[in-house]
């Protein structure tokens, strides 16, 4: 079973959730190009962690559709040193923004999850049936566990009410409005912001965190935005879909593209008292590309116009962590 379904954008109100963030703020971009009504709320103006306010809003701005890109987010070291907050946060803004969305009728909702709610050593490439067959990575179980109550609430939507709710897990994302906190950021951000510093200092040496054998696949947050654009009108099921780019590649790999991308000549130091994670996550796409869907960014170009992104200071350079 593909989940192949149409629904038409057209002259829809689509809610994102999250607009601000890296994901949501892309995933508005590509919607300028459909012929739907976008809606976002300011979180000043709507705290979507809390139920009654979001139903309240819901109901007053209707929206057909509901993307919830909302999301407490960060790497590795965040992940570790911030167990409740990605935990508890990311459960209240799941709780808040499906329930509410199911309250007032929302038509569609896609729901955005993360490769880390698969276990460890999950077979590669990592399809979608691995799910729950084995622990998660340590460092990123209380988000993990988060993302996989939200869709498992997809489901449970879609089997008790038959609303049509779906969840996205994407890859490893970088790309325009990335957070580039030194120490919070994923390591597209962080190693962007490294190498630009030391470049500037020509300092002789950059460290990069643990041994540079993990290996990971990158995707740029267009594509992303573009496959969500893609699945809400093109997918319907309450299996999760994966959506990867298939450029897999180590972190020391990684690392000396950023440097070659930032214009950066010293060398790499790895600090191995930093953790490396889970040692690999390769997303199997084979569903979405079943359905049509390709991605468009190539790596050394995506992270050449995140680096022209970061240099005009759009991205989001000193928060503790990132998106809601
Ligand atoms: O991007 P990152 O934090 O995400 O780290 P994960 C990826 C790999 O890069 C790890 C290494 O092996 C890190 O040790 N790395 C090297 C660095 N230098 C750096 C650096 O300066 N900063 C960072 N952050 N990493 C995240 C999850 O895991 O994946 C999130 O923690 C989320 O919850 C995200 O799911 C997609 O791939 O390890």
């Amino acid at each position: 079973m593909t989940g192949a379904s149409t629904y038409d954008l057209t002259g829809k109100r689509v809610f994102v959730a999250g607009h601000r963030g890296m994901v949501g703020s892309a995933v508005v971009r590509r919607l300028a190009s459909e012929n739907c009504t976008v809606l976002t709320a300011d979180r000043r103006e709507l705290d979507l962690t809390k139920e009654e306010p979001t139903l309240r809003w819901l109901a007053a701005n209707r929206p057909d559709v509901v993307i919830h890109a909302a999301a407490k987010v960060g790497g590795i070291a965040a992940n570790n040193n911030f167990p409740v907050d990605f935990l508890c946060d990311n459960l209240a803004l799941e709780l808040s923004v499906i329930r509410a969305s199911h309250a007032v009728g929302v038509r569609r909702l896609l729901f955005l999850g993360s490769s880390c709610i698969y276990p460890k050593h999950a077979k590669q490439p990592i399809a979608e049936s691995e799910l729950l067959t084995g622990p998660l990575e340590p460092t990123n179980e209380w988000y993990a566990i988060a993302k996989i109550a939200g869709l498992k609430m997809c489901q449970a939507f879609r089997r008790q009410y038959g609303d049509d709710f779906i969840s996205v897990m994407p890859t490893n994302l970088y790309g325009r409005g990335d957070n580039y906190h030194p120490d919070h950021s994923h390591v597209p951000a962080a190693l962007i912001r490294r190498f630009h510093e030391a470049k500037l200092a020509k300092a002789p040496t950059v460290t990069v965190w643990g041994t540079g054998t993990p290996l990971r696949e990158f995707l740029n947050v267009e594509d992303f935005a573009d496959a969500c654009v893609f699945l809400l009108k093109n997918y319907s099921s309450d299996l999760p879909i994966n959506v990867g780019s298939g450029d897999e590649l180590s972190i020391a790999d990684f690392a000396r593209t950023v440097a070659e991308v930032v214009g950066y000549q010293g060398e790499l130091a790895f600090d191995t008292s930093k953790p490396d994670g889970t040692p690999r996550k390769l997303l199997d796409s084979s569903r979405i590309r079943g359905l049509g869907w390709r991605p468009n960014v190539a790596l050394r170009a995506g992270l050449a116009a995140a680096y022209a992104d970061f240099l005009k200071g759009s991205g989001r350079h000193l928060e503790v962590s990132a998106t809601r």
